[in-house]
């Protein structure tokens, strides 16, 4: 308009139509007002439209579009929003609530529809690895909801290459007794907990009750999810039924409270993924694609990144007030790989490949120090918020689903494989250490400065990185299974050191100190699976003796330490022979360590490495060797 007005030999608009100044004033400011809706408008176009590339920066569409949060950029929200601008502890509301109340209104419900999951696709969603998660994360599919969705859950069975609780051949009578043995202690923890907490999440075995704490934001039964396929590969058909009967009647997913969606994602989505794959039934499956979709609000950040707490009811999400500067957690964020490309393959519904491949988007976009992944991320920036590195509490689990998804993706996802690869040789370049008397163990990183301390944590990592040892590639295979077998070694040092024969919560390499707890603090063994899970991925994948006889001597101390009247307990001490109890029987114990420790017994056959993956609670998901894919029932 200015400039109209100033060339010469052209009157402007307004005095060329010959208006007077009231006139001028509202002819003004209807203009403006047209100018407005059309830009807003630009934002309703799809992100494929010429008019939206032209007139909008790339970076400015992918900041508006938290949904399709693949195409959302770090870098965009770090030019709009700084990190101290979001609240950072409760409540803080989801990114589509943050819009501005000026925005236009149908710009407003677009991005309240986003937050919403997507409607059931038609298309075929391969679901386990980048290169099948391509159709879940491209360009909006062409949608038809006419036609209903279904799982090709016997396609599925037929493509297993062994029964999943194997073929039983013959075996020596000691391995079998002590396999009967590890089941009935997974009975005596199933009958107490039911007989005294069902419907809690947790049994305190010293005083008979039920515990249910803050971490599952109101959804109960906890220790029955995680137990539900323990109890179906040991083959406790009865105590099964009655897991399954609690999970049809009473499991309630209408809660309105504050989870970790870290926690609730990988024992309840896990574990009724796991059970669904194991047994085809239907209450299984639905139950976990309902709670996944409840999860979804936690990712409607300025990157995609999730917060990591959110409540159930509300959708509204948050980080952690411990968390730096309100950053969100890689062992958090970095753990929901598998379940949710699982949600994708039994729902049809992409969106929860997305939200997870876009993680590794911003992952891969941003500078690693030294290579390293650092634990802290901010959601709103996409950079890290402190450099402080480990395989341990924080960190582990990121690690794990890397290698992970490859394997799940039936070594089709070449871009896990190759973060895996750069991560590992940067942990071993410079995390990986020797004590003075010759153990190798994994420290920790502040901004450049080593903690020589391992948590018990950290020794999930042996059965890591011999499983992937083998893809390795001829020359490095055998360093990394001598890696491997050396970081669990110490696991072992650190249990046999004790006088219970159980390991402690860390154990440190100074002051003179090998594998052992140097503070009262880090003293407690709180019935932990990790370093059985070496023990029994070392076992499948080596047949080493050492590995079983290991495995028997934790399940002599939990025996002698942890079993009580009423169920098994944490001891608050493992460096004297007359602990006290923690009173509590962790779900992860039912889920993980009885189950590793059984499987330590087991013929390999049964949930073969051949076609399961464990998620990090121990929870078996299939790995998709036909891409069986998702059948539509007509
Ligand atoms: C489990 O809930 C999972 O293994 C998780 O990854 C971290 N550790 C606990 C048990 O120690």
């Amino acid at each position: 308009m200015v400039l109209l007005r100033k060339l010469p030999g052209m009157p402007g608009w307004p005095t060329a139509l010959g208006l007077r100044l009231p006139q001028k004033f509202l002819f003004l400011l209807f203009l403006s007002g047209l100018l407005t809706l059309c830009f807003g408008a630009l934002f309703l176009l799809p992100d494929s439209s010429r008019f939206k590339r032209l007139f909008l920066p790339r970076r400015a569409t992918a900041s508006t579009s938290s949904s399709s949060s693949a195409s959302s950029s770090a870098a965009a929200a770090a030019s709009s929003t700084r990190d101290t601008d979001l609240p950072r502890s409760p409540p803080a509301a989801a990114e589509p609530r943050h819009a501005s109340p000026a925005a236009p209104r149908r710009l407003r419900e677009k991005l309240r529809a986003a937050a919403r999951p997507a409607p059931r696709a038609r298309q075929q969603v391969q679901g386990g690895g980048g290169g099948r998660a391509e159709s879940a994360t491209g360009a909006a599919p062409a949608r038809d909801t006419r036609t209903p969705f279904r799982f090709d859950y016997e396609r599925f069975r037929r493509g297993l290459r062994h029964p999943v609780r194997g073929r039983r051949p013959g075996e020596d009578p000691e391995t079998r007794a002590r396999r009967m043995k590890i089941k009935e202690m997974m009975k005596f923890a199933w009958d107490n907990y039911k007989l005294y907490a069902l419907g809690k999440n947790e049994l305190r075995p010293l005083t008979k009750n039920g515990h249910i704490g803050n971490m599952f934001g109101g959804l109960r039964g906890a220790t029955v999810v995680d137990a539900l396929d323990t109890l179906y590969i040991m083959e406790l058909e009865e105590e099964f039924q009655e897991a399954k009967k609690w999970v049809e009647k009473s499991f309630d997913l209408n809660v309105n409270g504050e989870a970790s969606l870290f926690e609730v994602n990988i024992r309840y989505v896990g574990g009724l993924l796991a059970t669904y794959y194991l047994t085809g039934e239907e209450v299984f499956k639905s139950k976990a694609l309902e709670l996944g979709e409840k999860l979804l609000p936690a990712f409607n950040t300025p990157t995609g990144i999730p917060r990591g707490v959110i409540n159930l009811g509300s959708g509204m999400s948050w980080s952690w007030g411990w968390a730096s500067a309100g950053s969100s957690i890689l062992a958090e964020f970095g753990t929901l790989h598998l379940e949710f490309l699982h949600l994708s393959e039994l729902s049809g519904n992409p969106v929860f490949a997305e939200k997870v491949m876009n993680i590794r988007k911003v992952l891969n976009r941003v500078e690693k120090p030294q290579g390293l992944y650092p634990n802290f991320l901010s959601p709103v920036t996409g950079n890290w918020v402190q450099h402080h590195v480990s395989i341990g509490g924080l960190g582990d689990s990121f690690y794990e689903y890397l290698i992970k998804s490859w394997l799940m993706s039936d070594k089709k996802d070449s871009e896990a494989k190759k973060m895996y690869d750069d991560a590992l040789e940067a942990i071993e370049k410079h995390l990986v250490k020797k004590s003075a008397g010759g153990l190798t163990y994994i420290a920790e990183w502040r901004g450049g400065v080593l903690d020589h301390k391992m948590g018990h944590l950290a020794c999930f990592s042996g059965g890591m990185i011999a499983l992937g040892a083998e893809h390795a590639g001829e020359e490095r295979k055998q360093h990394y299974m001598d890696l491997a077998a050396e970081i669990t070694s110490t696991c072992h040092e650190s249990y046999a050191r004790s006088d219970t024969k159980l390991g402690p919560e860390a154990f440190r390499f100074d002051a003179g100190t090998e594998a052992m707890a140097t503070r009262l603090s880090e003293r407690y063994y709180i019935l932990r699976p990790e370093v059985v899970e070496s023990y029994m991925y070392m076992w499948r994948l080596t047949h080493d003796p050492k590995y079983r006889q290991w495995g028997w001597e934790v399940v002599k101390a939990l025996e002698k330490h942890c079993r009580v009247e009423a169920g098994f307990s944490g001891i608050r001490d493992v460096y004297t022979t007359t602990p006290t109890h923690d009173n509590m029987q962790q779900s992860f114990f039912l889920a993980e360590t009885l189950k590793y420790l059984y499987l330590l017994f087991c013929e390999d056959d049964v949930l073969s490495l051949d076609d399961w993956v464990f998620n990090t609670e121990a929870h078996p998901l299939p790995v998709n060797h036909t891409n069986f894919k998702a059948s539509v029932q007509q």
